[in-house]
């Protein structure tokens, strides 16, 4: 964007940008995320004066109004008065025009680098391979691109310049309290430990509850989505009360826990003020003693009176920017765990663009494992011609999905090779070997948006002619035209218009439109009617046609048809052959026939 254009092209200045991606590679994962602010270094820097300025112009007015009142009342000169204000007024404008700016640049580059950072965090997480997402839940990564990612925008808002304008505030109105008389800067100076203590003391107390309050809101989150998402189960149940009991006990908790916020805030505050307004009182008193004896002007009583405020001020605040600082921390720091998690399924540095393929897929002594050590595939030998079907049967858990996986490598092997046309899937990259597998999955999701983008979701640019053959190819036009809007009819977020067979002949589409000459299907036809079952079962047998095709079957009909049938137990393939050759012997596959086929045939037989 806008902000982007500034930052990376116009100078070439490689070694500025190894620096900014050092800094965001490692060291504090704070400073890590900071790394994204310095992209902007111009509105740094602009930012930074603007802050020093008004902040500084800040402590000149209390000095201009001791001025008015010293010199202009004293002598009742109205036109000395008169030059006075016309300075306290200039002042505060050119504040406020350095406030603008201040602010404004603040706004700018703190956007920019929120812009830039959930793109890097959204692109890392979609790129991470399989065995990530098997790993880590769904409403942690969302929580990592919305509350971390807040608590990072409050920090670097407030937290940032709200430490550079205190520090220079501070010590600028120390310095002026001693220039006026170094008994006053001493008392000034006096209240500031015990301000110090409260307010440590404060956050101290404050922080772990804000953080507990936070968690508690988070399981109220996840309560609700889980509830909202599987409404019809908690309806189906009958345990409506149940769940609202449930939830009512969890903002039981949140309210109980809010009060104690509120409470230690509450009784912190007014100990805040007591100190603060016993220490000026303090200060007035000892001022206006000294201007009795003429040691100290009204003017300078007044000012003083100010300069106070600037020394306390930032104090009071310290224990806020503690608890600030702290959650931004642990923000980033949830961040990097996922900017860092180790992409296991690397592009290798050489990879080269898959050359189109004809659909030959070898495995070469293959072991596989999803843990380190234990392999849950063992010795997979074959080899697939072009344009054959091989069936994979074998009980649960017996590894059929993990051998098809590994295909287009949504998972990479332990030892072995897998070689897609003889190239192996490790060194080719993995946008052009994906592109050439079509993959149907075993759960048909469909996203937000119409039918058409559904099917053309592999293939951004594909025509509406593309889009309806891939359609009839897997049988779903029929019904597609026969919705209000035709292809263009939206589907929501779980794709609650239409029904499981039609989505998942939407997703065969989808897996057909790529026109790949490699497709791999699991289980995508186990849980329809007979009617949806064999228009599905007839969609597979015309999408298979001329490809080659690896599919986990639950039928009858795709086992017989297919080429080659491979049945695993436990991670090794034990039978592999045709239909009628595995019939003819005694072993798994007459076995599995006799237990789950036998009455299909009947069924087929007509
Ligand atoms: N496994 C894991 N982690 C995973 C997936 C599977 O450890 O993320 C294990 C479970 C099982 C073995 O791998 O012991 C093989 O699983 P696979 O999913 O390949 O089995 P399947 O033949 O596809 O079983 P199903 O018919 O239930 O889909
Ligand atoms: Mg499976």
């Amino acid at each position: 964007m806008v902000a982007q254009d500034t930052a990376a092209p116009a100078r070439p200045v490689p070694e500025r940008a190894g620096a900014i991606a050092r800094m965001r590679a490692e060291g504090h994962p704070l400073l890590r995320m900071m790394g994204f602010l310095w992209e902007y270094e111009t509105a740094v820097s602009l930012t930074l004066l603007f802050l020093i300025a008004s902040s500084l112009l800040a402590l000149v007015t209390p000095s201009l109004i001791q001025q008015v009142i010293d010199r202009a009342a004293a002598y009742g000169s109205p036109s000395v008065l008169g030059l006075y204000a016309i300075g306290v007024v200039l002042v505060s404008v050119v504040n406020g025009a350095c406030s603008f700016g201040q602010r404004y640049g603040v706004a700018y580059l703190v956007q920019g680098a929120l812009f830039d950072l959930r793109n890097a965090l959204y692109s890392h997480i979609l790129h991470l391979p399989f065995g990530f997402h098997d790993r880590t839940r769904t409403g942690q990564l969302i929580s990592r691109m919305t509350s971390d990612i807040d608590n990072l925008s409050g920090f670097f808002d407030f937290g940032l310049t709200g430490l550079v304008s205190m520090t220079i505030t501070f010590f600028g109105a120390a310095f002026m309290l001693f220039r006026m008389s170094w008994q006053i800067g001493l008392l000034g100076l006096g209240i500031v430990p015990p301000l110090v203590v409260v307010a440590f003391r404060g956050s101290n107390t404050l922080g772990p509850r804000f953080f507990e309050l936070r968690r508690q809101f988070a399981r109220i989150m996840s309560q609700l989505q889980e509830n909202f998402s599987g409404v019809r189960v908690v309806k189906a149940f009958a345990r409506e009360e149940h769940e609202v009991s449930r939830f009512r006990l969890e903002l039981d908790e949140f309210l109980r826990q809010r009060m104690g916020v509120v409470r230690a805030f509450a009784t912190f505050m007014p100990l805040m003020d007591f100190l603060t307004n016993s220490g000026t009182l303090l200060i007035l008193g000892y001022g206006a003693l000294s201007v009795i004896n003429g040691q100290l002007s009204l003017g300078q009583l007044v000012a003083s009176q100010a300069y106070l405020m600037m020394l306390t001020g930032p104090v009071r605040m310290v224990g806020f920017m503690v608890v600030m600082g702290r959650r931004a921390s642990a923000a980033a720091e949830h961040i990097c765990e996922i900017l860092d998690a180790t992409r296991e399924v690397v592009e290798a540095p050489d990879a080269y663009d898959l050359p189109s393929v004809k659909g030959e897929v070898t495995f070469d002594h293959v072991f596989f494992g999803y843990e380190e050590g234990s392999h849950v595939l063992r010795d997979i030998t074959l080899h697939v011609q072009p344009g054959e079907t091989i069936a994979l049967l074998g009980a649960t858990g017996s590894g059929k999905t993990s051998v098809i996986n590994l295909i287009p490598r949504f998972y990479d092997v332990s030892t072995g090779r897998v070689l897609v046309d003889g190239h192996d899937v490790r060194e080719v990259t993995l946008h052009s070997l994906r592109q050439q597998i079509g993959t149907i999955f075993q759960e048909a999701v469909l996203f937000t948006g119409t039918i058409a983008d559904n099917i053309a979701f592999g293939k951004a640019d594909a025509t509406m002619d593309e889009i309806e053959r891939a359609a009839r190819m897997a049988q779903a036009h029929d019904f597609i035209i026969e919705f209000p809007d035709g292809y263009q009819t939206h589907v929501g977020e779980r794709g609650i218009t239409v029904s499981g067979g039609q989505r998942q002949r939407i997703t065969i589409a989808r897996a057909l439109l790529l026109d790949a000459a490699i497709l791999i299907m699991d289980d995508s036809t186990s849980s329809v009617d007979v009617e949806t079952e064999y228009l599905i079962q007839s969609a597979l047998n015309q999408a298979m046609q001329g490809r080659t095709a690896f599919v986990i079957a639950h039928r009858l009909s795709t086992v017989k048809n297919a080429d080659r049938i491979l049945v695993l137990d436990a991670g090794v393939v034990v039978q592999e052959g045709t239909h009628d050759e595995l019939l003819a012997v005694d072993g798994p596959y007459r076995r599995i026939y006799e237990t789950q086929f036998a009455d299909q045939e009947e069924g087929e037989a007509v």
